[in-house]
């Protein structure tokens, strides 16, 4: 049997670089939105979905106001990287097979990763608030993969509010680049609706302090 995604992706190969079906969205005041809903098919990605679920390392942190933050994480990278933000301190375990994998997967669309903080959504009453990933520290690309139930990833201009959003489900690349994390906060907002559990990993670049 033909397998059309397989084909579909060879059929982007040209001259050895990668072309793949993603779109590529600028945002005002120069952020970059590249988006690709269905960047990975339904059974890898469930089978990435089971495996991180059932490996990672998960913990629920206190927030920057001392509340516990409304979803698990977990923390991988290369050795000796710390990634902090909004007052939690996150050491990188050492990269998984799974990861490593999905993070070359990435990488072959764009950027270079050190780093991935994963984000687990138990139900829709979990989320993630308004925030821009800004640490002078980190680099301007972000790799975000999602794993499992479909969530709305929400994209607002700092001072026009001009929104999008966007379906992040099983298997959706959405790549942060250019000025984004300058000029566009982004979320998770919570859900009424009875939704399954999601993973989402975002790939960064922790760069050495100066
Ligand atoms: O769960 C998501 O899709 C968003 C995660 C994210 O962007 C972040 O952790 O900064």
């Amino acid at each position: 049997m033909i397998n059309w995604y397989h084909l579909r992706r060879q059929s982007l190969v040209l001259f050895g670089r990668q072309l793949t079906a993603m779109q590529t969205i600028e945002l005002t005041d120069g952020g970059i939105l590249l988006y690709d809903e269905s960047f990975l098919p339904a059974e890898l990605s469930d089978r990435y979905f089971v495996t991180i679920r059932d490996e990672c390392v998960w913990e629920q942190k206190p927030g920057i106001f001392g509340h516990m933050q409304p979803r698990r994480t977990a923390s991988y990278g290369d050795e000796g990287v710390t990634y902090k933000y909004s007052g939690t301190v996150n050491v990188a375990l050492p990269w998984t097979p799974t990861l490593l994998e999905i993070k070359e997967r990435i990488e072959a669309v764009q950027g270079k990763y050190n780093y991935c903080l994963l984000n687990r959504y138990r139900s829709g009453q979990d989320s993630m608030g308004t925030l821009a990933d800004k640490e002078p520290e980190m680099g301007n690309v972000i790799g975000s993969l999602s794993l499992g139930a479909t969530r709305t990833f929400r994209t607002k201009h700092n001072k026009t509010k001009e929104t999008m959003s966007f379906p992040a489900g099983n298997g959706t690349l959405i790549i942060m680049a250019g000025t984004m994390q300058q000029f566009w906060m982004h979320e998770i907002p919570k859900t009424k609706q009875a939704v399954g559990e999601r993973i989402n990993l975002t790939y960064r670049k922790i760069l050495e302090p100066a």
